[in-house]
């Protein structure tokens, strides 16, 4: 018996494949049985890399803030106005368009690959962002799911978003890890106030690794007890049907679009021909940077359309 190539799983096997080459396999596995995994910085991005996406968030640090930031020293928010204003942490916003380290980190294999999986292929970009945290009291883990909820708090089964946080920084409990609750992206809801908090353990991992996790996933943070910076890029994708969080289809330029793959004009909409003005659809985009399998599926249409059409004749 031999998987990978079921013709009814047509656009799932490009997906399981790399799964397979990127060994990626106990990580499918972590994240259907518990929500979320953590892989290792030796399958996610090489050191130089690392060095370059956090260097290059050190650097907006103290564009946006005006203050100086060390890895080693606590933040603070100087100049800086972006909402939520909260103490001890703030979130630079909208990365993608502020350097082209980021465009990179997007089509990462194991970052696309692993949301790939999870959203069966039909995310887009939602936010990128970078969580800038310091030593700081809380009172809460503040959990709480990423999916959009009904208002009585439901969610839908499938993961109608997901989550990747690249960390910059060792996260560990004294570090202020991110804070699960294993097993409850099976629970279709959010938490209630307060709920979970007992459950919740600290995820953990080096510098360089990726904590990935379902949208359904109860999640928050631990206090960051330690002096120095917790840095992160967080990569937030929703289903291409859900708006964004952050403005992409219409604003990225046409150079990012003609410097990367079709699958980057995919994450950030730009096959979306939805958002039209009085001039109605333009589906030049669209034709132009859909997927393999919805070409294939125009070609079918466009065929029968003509068979059709001749047969009449
Ligand atoms: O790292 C954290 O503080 C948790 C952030 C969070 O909730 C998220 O990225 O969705
Ligand atoms: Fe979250």
């Amino acid at each position: 018996m031999q998987f990978g190539d079921f013709e009814n799983t047509k656009a799932l096997n490009a997906t399981f494949h790399r799964i397979r080459e990127l060994g990626l396999e106990e990580h499918v596995f972590e994240l259907d049985t518990y929500g979320f995994t953590v892989v290792p910085p030796d399958k996610v991005a090489d050191r130089a890399f690392f060095e370059r996406i956090r260097g290059t968030v050190l650097r907006l640090c103290r564009e946006r803030t005006g203050v100086d930031f060390d890895l080693e020293k606590n933040g603070a928010v100087g100049h800086y106005q972006a909402q939520p204003q909260i103490p001890d942490q703030f979130l630079l916003f909208y990365l993608l368009m502020a350097d082209r380290v980021f465009e990179e980190w997007v089509l990462n294999p194991t970052l696309h690959t692993l949301i790939d999986y999870l959203m069966r292929g039909q995310q887009q970009l939602s936010s990128l962002t970078s969580f800038v945290k310091w030593k700081g009291e809380r009172g809460t883990l503040g959990l709480h799911s990423d999916s959009p909820p009904d208002r009585d708090g439901r969610l839908p089964a499938c993961s109608d978003v997901a989550n990747a946080a690249y960390c910059l920084t060792d996260y560990t409990l004294e570090n202020g890890a991110i804070a699960m609750v294993p097993g409850s992206h099976t629970y279709c809801r959010q938490p209630n106030p307060g709920e979970g908090e007992d459950q919740a353990v600290p995820v953990e991992g080096e510098a360089g690794s990726l904590i990935v996790w379902h949208g359904n996933m109860w999640h928050g943070a631990f206090e960051k007890q330690t002096d120095g910076l917790r840095l992160n890029v967080t990569s937030y994708h929703c289903h291409r049907r859900l708006k964004t969080q952050e403005a992409y289809q219409w604003r990225v330029t046409q150079e990012m679009l003609e410097r990367n793959p079709p699958e980057f004009a995919r994450l950030v909409g730009a096959d979306d021909e939805m958002g039209w003005d009085e001039r109605g659809p333009d589906y030049s985009r669209p034709m132009k940077y859909a997927s393999p399998e919805i070409k294939e599926r125009f070609a079918r249409l466009a065929a029968m359309t003509k068979k059709n059409e001749a047969e009449a004749a």
